[in-house]
């Protein structure tokens, strides 16, 4: 941008006078749909390097493209790619309109395509550059579900089979219409299923009276040794909460997620005073501030957010330094609606951070695996990030052009007696 065009009072910017080679001078976002959407941005420097961040937010993926493209992407280029926190910085105070799921979804697809581009400038594997392995491999939970306790049985039997030492377990509930988490096919789960949002019911009483007898028929056939989770989807009030966690203590839950909306995390004192059920919440947080009270009191064991969610690997990382302090765990967000993008830069992090704790995966279908030919692989329960320089994870733009976007938003929830709730 000239001086002409940036104003007649501005000061030349510094960031932009980097080396030639590590000038980006490219940057573009790429819309696809191989089953679902996904937004990715893909930044290149002078030199022809080139990193990918997934952008991606789901039902509302149009907003994200269009803040990079209007607002980000004219600002990048020129910059120095190696000025990672500068560029975070940039964008997060110099947007004025701090946080928010779109702008924090922004500027993490920036982050993560930089780090992604520094690792493989250096011919490093992401997480050495982070501080390098400090485990073998990533502890990952898969999602079973089934429309009722017999399917949803079945279901967690042949994710152990498939070696998995964590599940989460959803079940349809008698009298209630589409319950949360529970799939249409045997292993995908895509909430977003219409271009305007699909009305379900939801049944406070019935759920409470039926989750604890799923988890007990639970235990009854696999005995205590497999972690098992579940999420409650933001549709308890907290006393209701208080209720279910001490309902579950028998069943010795590795966590119970989202048990009520967390706007007002001094609402989850209340949940941690009556049982030991362990928390878990944060997959719609965009920063710190909105987990900061619930891990200096220690309200929750594992916080949820997710490099996509938080504006990248530079956030996260202070999120989870953060919480080390409280003995507060990791446990990002991995639904397929963040790409393997997402997962492969999630992976590098859950590799090295020191408070990890389990990494969601649901399983993304071949085609969107096609489009995002990715290193990273599973076995006995592990996933491994591989050894390839940067995130490990590429878009083929070839093949993702064949997938034009389709729009798809998530449900809602409404009461029996009609009235609007939380999905
Ligand atoms: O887009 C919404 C999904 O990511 C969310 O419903 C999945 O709650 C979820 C989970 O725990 O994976
Ligand atoms: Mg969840």
């Amino acid at each position: 941008m000239s001086q002409a065009a940036a104003g007649a009072n501005a000061q030349p910017d510094t960031a932009r006078e980097p080396d030639a080679p590590f000038r980006i001078r490219a940057a573009r976002v790429i819309v696809t749909s191989p089953g679902r959407n996904f937004v990715t941005l893909k930044i290149e420097t002078e030199q022809g390097i080139h990193g990918v961040g997934d952008a991606t937010l789901n039902g509302r993926e149009l907003a994200v493209a269009a803040y990079l493209n209007d607002h980000v992407i004219p600002v990048l280029i020129g910059r120095d790619a190696r000025r990672i926190e500068d560029i975070w910085q940039y964008l997060y105070r110099g947007a004025y309109w701090r946080r928010g799921p779109v702008t924090m979804r922004a500027i993490a697809a920036v982050d993560v395509a930089l780090w992604d581009l520094k690792a493989k400038a250096l011919g490093a594997p992401l997480y050495d550059l982070l501080g390098g392995k400090s485990r073998n491999g990533v502890m990952v939970y898969g999602h079973a579900n089934g429309a009722d306790t017999a399917e949803t049985l079945d279901a967690v039997g042949r994710y152990l089979d498939a070696g998995y030492k964590a599940v989460r377990a959803q079940s349809g509930v008698p009298g209630v219409k589409m319950a949360y988490g529970v799939g249409r096919g045997d292993l995908y789960y895509e909430p977003a299923d219409a271009s305007l949002p699909t009305e379900t019911l939801w049944d406070t009483r019935a759920y409470m009276n039926f989750a604890p007898k799923l988890f007990e028929a639970l235990r009854v056939r696999f005995g205590e040794g497999p972690r098992l989770l579940h999420d409650v989807h933001h549709r308890l009030t907290p006393i209701e909460a208080a209720q279910l966690g001490k309902r579950l203590e028998p069943y010795d839950l590795f966590w119970m997620e989202d048990a009520t909306p967390a706007e007002n995390q001094e609402a989850f004192r209340l949940i941690r005073q009556h049982t030991t059920t362990p928390l878990a919440v944060g997959e719609v947080f965009n920063t710190i501030w909105d987990a900061k009270d619930l891990i200096q009191n220690q309200l929750i064991d594992y916080i949820r957010t997710s490099v996509v969610g938080v504006g990248g690997i530079t956030h996260l990382r202070r999120i989870a330094d953060f919480a080390a302090l409280w003995s507060v765990r990791t446990g990002s967000h991995g639904a397929t609606d963040l790409s393997p993008v997402t997962m492969g830069a999630a992976l590098h992090f859950d590799t090295w951070v020191p408070n990890f704790g389990i990494q969601e995966y649901m399983r993304h279908t071949p085609e969107t695996d096609a489009v995002f030919p990715h290193a990273y692989t599973f076995a006995d329960g592990l996933l491994h990030p591989g050894d390839a320089p940067g995130h490990g994870v590429d878009i083929d733009e070839a093949l993702a052009a064949k997938y034009p976007y389709e729009p798809r938003q998530l449900p809602v929830a409404r009461l029996t007696d009609g009235t609007m709730w939380n999905w």
